[in-house]
């Protein structure tokens, strides 16, 4: 299952109190301040990996906890730093502060997001010291870290993004153009999950199919529409079974519209999948009723590889033009 949602509490780790001490060794009975600071609290990062999927990792850990500074000693000895915490996420994720109205996405492995800023140590008496006053007895408290609630949601990145309905085939084709073995059967809904494979260093997703009422709940498309928002083309599969093509690709395009109506705006293409259930009659009345609308047009068959190597020498192409 993919976990794609999670809410998490984050709290960076307090300072450490500065301490209040005033020198007294064999030589001094009351000698001046020597109180040390102390340390600060640990912060909170994120970081992008590539190599995490999804948010699976804080299902069940609900909340991040960086250590404490450590308090200021005598002799001026200065508390310790509490080492900071850097959580991993995968690329694509988004941040929701909602109490503060914040935002954030993580979009590459290099920068760290910092979610939770540690406290700061509180200073030890000797800070205090002045022309007025050579012994203060006092010091600070360190300060509290910051606590967030977080909602962490992911939007798959992927170039390029297989939808249609059930059983039209998207499984199949990501199998058969990129590294991935996605489970593939005669039944809707085989794909519960997004899946991602990799045709040479170009992502692609193959959706769970999507049905009428998707944008509001039906089936299993609604939870998964938000992850075709990142795709920079849509490859629209309709498996050329019977003379209902058109209004199956109605359906979906209904299904953007009242998701998200940007989806519409997107790059699309249609691949009119299974050629070899129909004749070339059917397959040419099709391709000439979608670019008649304007649309780009590919077909394939599983069982002409032809047609596979042709789907990924265009693929690639369509790519590198956009
Ligand atoms: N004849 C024929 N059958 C195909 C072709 N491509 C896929 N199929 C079959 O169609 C069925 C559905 O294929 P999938 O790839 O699982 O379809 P999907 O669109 O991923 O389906 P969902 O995950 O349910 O949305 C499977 O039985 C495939 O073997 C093709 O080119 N020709
Ligand atoms: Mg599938």
């Amino acid at each position: 299952m993919l976990i794609d949602s999670v809410t998490l509490l984050v709290k960076a780790g307090d300072g450490g109190n500065g301490s209040s001490s005033l020198l007294h060794n064999g030589l001094t009975f009351k000698g001046g301040p020597d109180g040390g600071d102390g340390g600060n609290g640990g912060n909170i990062y994120l970081q992008g990996s590539t190599n995490i999927n999804d948010l699976r990792e804080f299902r069940f850990k609900k909340k991040i906890v960086a250590q404490d500074g450590t308090a200021g000693g005598r002799q001026k000895l200065f508390g310790k730093n509490a080492p900071h915490l850097t959580l991993l996420v995968p690329l694509g994720t988004s941040i929701i502060d909602t109490a503060r109205k914040k935002n954030y996405e993580i979009t590459d492995t290099k920068r760290l997001l910092l979610v939770a800023k540690g406290g700061k140590g509180g200073r030890g008496n000797t800070a205090f010291k002045s022309a007025t006053n050579q012994t203060p007895e006092y010091a600070e408290y360190g300060k509290k870290g910051e606590e967030k609630k977080l909602l962490l949601e992911l939007r798959l990145i992927a170039e390029i993004g297989l939808i249609g309905l059930p059983n039209a085939g998207k499984s199949s084709i990501l199998s058969a153009l990129t590294n991935a073995n996605p489970k593939i059967a005669d039944y809707p809904f085989t794909t519960l999950e997004p899946n991602i494979g990799m045709m040479e260093n170009h992502p692609i997703a193959d959706i769970p199919g999507l049905i009428e009422g998707a944008a509001q709940g039906r089936g299993l498309g609604a939870r998964f529409l938000k992850h075709i928002e990142k795709t920079r083309i849509l490859i629209h599969c309709i498996e050329l079974t019977d003379n209902t093509i058109l209004e199956r690709y109605a359906t979906v395009r209904q299904e953007f519209e009242r998701f998200n109506k940007a989806l519409l705006e997107k790059s699309e293409i249609i691949l009119l999948t299974k050629t070899d259930l129909a004749s070339e009659k059917t397959i040419k009345k099709y391709k000439l009723l979608f670019e008649k609308r304007g649309k780009q047009m590919l077909t394939c068959s599983l069982y002409d590889q032809k047609s596979i190597d042709a789907l990924h020498v265009e693929l690639n192409m369509l790519i590198e033009n956009i």
